[in-house]
């Protein structure tokens, strides 16, 4: 018989979605917040972090991929590459297979979520053992800000805009994220739902486009977050991700991410294009 335990996401303040949980593999306070491990009938085993997905067995492969992988295929030297947040280390199992990147540092504030991944989701925390990898247990807003023209690379795999990740949306952010980068040097970041957060969008959008030159957004379909469509806004100093050759993409063992979704992530739906127009 199946239990009859749930977990439920509030995802707006009239959505919520639920998962029937097998059971409940751990479960913490961390020094920042509530952290709770619990295999899934439908995705498998699950990461929340304050009652919010973080990510699932399942399908982390599509986030992480195109997280990592857009970005680092369009620079030509992707050589020293930035993670904020991120701890469960899914984004620095992408990141550490490029055979351009040199070295991954891994800045996470909470480093219970990195533990805790270790342990319960090791095919997610697969290279934490990488000798390109340091892993540093700080506040990845205080590390941008202490590490100018530093990386080619900064990748934000952050929560969701509330709590402590509120600053890592913010305009003020966006310009340390730029002088932390090399001068050809590009930022991605998680930025939520189109269906959700269309004015987020558009206000990060406005934001970014007050200090990099090339800014775009992309999509993916990620069925255990919000609505399951999911943007990723990339602002970058000199290269544009649409613009790069045919036949040079590191795309190796993907189960998402391949040529082709490097450019098609890019098309997008006539209701989330318009997010821009309204801005322009
Ligand atoms: N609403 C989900 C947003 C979570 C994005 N970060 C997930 C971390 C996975 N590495």
């Amino acid at each position: 018989m199946k239990s009859d335990l749930w977990i439920t996401e509030k995802q707006t303040q009239d959505m919520k979605v639920s998962f029937r949980v097998r059971n409940t593999v751990h479960e913490e306070k961390t020094e920042y917040q509530h952290l709770s491990i619990v295999d899934t009938y439908t995705y498998g085993r699950m990461l929340f972090l304050d009652n919010c997905v973080m990510t699932s067995i399942r399908d982390e492969f599509v986030y992480h991929e195109m997280l990592t992988l857009v970005p680092l295929n369009t620079h030509p030297k992707p050589a020293n590459v930035l993670i904020v947040g991120g701890g469960d280390g899914g984004t620095v199992r992408e990141a550490v297979k490029h055979p351009g990147v040199e070295k991954v540092t891994l800045v996470e504030i909470d480093g219970r979520v990195i533990e805790t991944a270790k342990e319960y989701m090791p095919e997610i925390a697969a290279a934490f053992d990488s000798p390109k990898l340091e892993v540093v247990v700080d506040d990845g807003i205080k590390h941008i800000k202490e590490n100018k023209d530093t990386y080619d690379i900064v990748l934000i795999d952050s929560t969701d805009p509330v709590g402590p990740a509120v600053g890592l949306f913010s305009r003020e952010f966006y310009q340390d994220v730029h002088r932390s980068l090399k001068e050809e040097g590009i930022m991605v970041a998680q930025t939520e739902s189109p269906f959700l957060g269309k004015d987020l969008i558009a206000g990060i959008h406005d934001n970014l486009r007050s200090v990099y030159p090339i800014v775009k957004l992309y999509l993916a379909s990620i069925p255990t977050y919000p609505t399951g469509l999911w943007s990723f806004s990339l602002a970058s100093k000199k290269y544009d991700p649409t613009e790069i050759e045919r036949g040079g993409i590191y795309a190796e063992g993907t189960k998402y991410y391949n040529e082709d979704i490097h450019f098609t992530s890019f098309v997008l739906p006539n209701f989330v294009a318009e997010i821009f127009l309204k801005k322009d």
